[in-house]
């Protein structure tokens, strides 16, 4: 990842008012008034497009009027990316990260699974160094790995420790979502009940709206519902991946980043993570021995962009699509698959030879920004990046 010195860059805030100021003051000079009202249009129309486009837009109403060419006006920053921004250390910040656990937790036994979950606006980091402002977990974004069985009776409780309400909705669950899924003010408790009659791997989220913030903020998960016994073949290591995008107000490295909604419509991340911290197994790999059955489980939580899973080095031997658990659904031999925002989507591997194997989003910006990890087949030494 390149360092680059985004903290130089104005913040949204103030390139907004940079913005109205500099309009205003074109419109005042203007004694043709359609003339400004058109350098509006313009202004409008650089604020939907992407980065470069806005930066070439931008200095079309300064043309139009006969100023100087200006610097480019906010309303194109409004999209500036933070993609790749590190302090110094970022390396040794790496190293120290403690990984979010991807490995499966034990399911319980006996017919109810309790779930307690705690929503907490918690300062987090998103990348070495990367400081950002969540609504999410106790314990960061993603949330608790839930891991039940199918048929089990699941109670979630949920307590909103946040400062704004909160909700969530299970994608695993049958109920109806008026009353489930409602609002939860803060300091309050629910509970709501559904019977896990659907194995795979689903999303939970809040789904307050709006829900777009409430994703990308951290409000997200990942619930296992495991198959009847015998359903599979038994997986030696199962890991459990989310997949998510982070859209940043500023680049994190000095006081956390917010939630920048026009990123968010514009569907362009800052950062794109599994399990909420962009390459942290790279730095921490997750491993197998040679010849062990893998299952990884993913989520991909959005809030909007695909997660196009690939394992390089190696086939997918079978893919359960979508989280459909049904072996006779099940694909095999496949290079990459689609695990849809607000979706899933289960994944066996059997490497043989040792070595160190990336799995990303072959969508591949979306390496670039962080989604991507190692599976270290064979305890090998070293680490790479891909
Ligand atoms: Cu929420």
């Amino acid at each position: 990842m390149s360092v680059h010195t985004a903290h130089t860059h104005p913040g949204p805030r103030e390139t907004d008012s940079g913005a109205i100021a500099k309009v205003a003051v074109m419109l005042l000079g203007l004694l043709v008034g359609v003339l400004g009202f058109f350098a509006l249009l313009m202004w409008a129309d650089a604020r939907g497009a992407d980065k470069s486009a806005a930066s070439t837009a931008a200095a079309a109403p300064a043309a139009l009027s006969g100023q100087e060419a200006a610097p480019a006006p906010a309303a194109a920053a409004g999209l500036e990316s933070y993609a790749g921004a590190a302090p110094a250390n970022a390396d040794a910040l790496a190293e120290a990260h403690t990984p979010f656990p991807a490995t499966l937790p034990a399911a319980p036994s006996g017919p109810v699974a309790h779930v307690n979950l705690v929503l907490k606006d918690i300062d987090t980091q998103i990348a070495p160094g990367i400081k950002y402002a969540a609504w999410a977990w106790a314990g960061g974004a993603p949330g608790p790995v839930i891991h039940v069985r199918q048929g089990q009776l699941v109670k979630i409780t949920l307590t909103n420790e946040g400062a704004i309400p909160h909700s969530v909705d299970f994608h695993a669950a049958r109920v109806a979502p008026d009353k489930a899924f409602g609002d939860v003010m803060p300091g309050k408790s629910v509970s709501y009940t559904f019977r896990a009659n659907d194995a795979g791997v689903f999303m939970y989220h809040c789904g307050t709206k709006p829900v777009l913030m409430h994703i990308a903020n951290g409000m997200y998960g990942a619930i296992v519902v495991e198959p009847t016994p015998g359903v599979l073949p038994k997986a030696d290591r199962d890991y459990v991946l989310v997949a998510s995008e982070w859209y940043l107000s500023s680049d994190g490295l000095g006081q956390p980043a917010q939630f920048n909604m026009d990123k968010a419509h514009a569907r362009v991340p800052d950062w794109m993570t599994f399990n909420g911290y962009a390459g942290q197994y790279v730095k921490h790999p997750l491993v197998a021995k040679p010849g062990e059955l893998v299952r990884f489980w993913v989520v991909d939580a959005g809030p909007s962009i695909d997660t196009d899973f690939h394992i390089v080095g190696t086939v997918l031997n079978t893919v359960y699509p979508f989280a459909d658990m049904n072996p006779a659904h099940a694909l095999h031999g496949v290079q990459t698959a689609t695990v849809p925002a607000g979706g899933g989507g289960v994944f066996d591997v059997s490497i043989d030879k040792p070595g160190l194997y990336p799995f990303v989003s072959h969508s591949f910006a979306a390496v670039d920004e962080g989604q991507v990890g190692l599976l270290n087949v064979g305890g090998v030494p070293g680490t790479m990046s891909h």
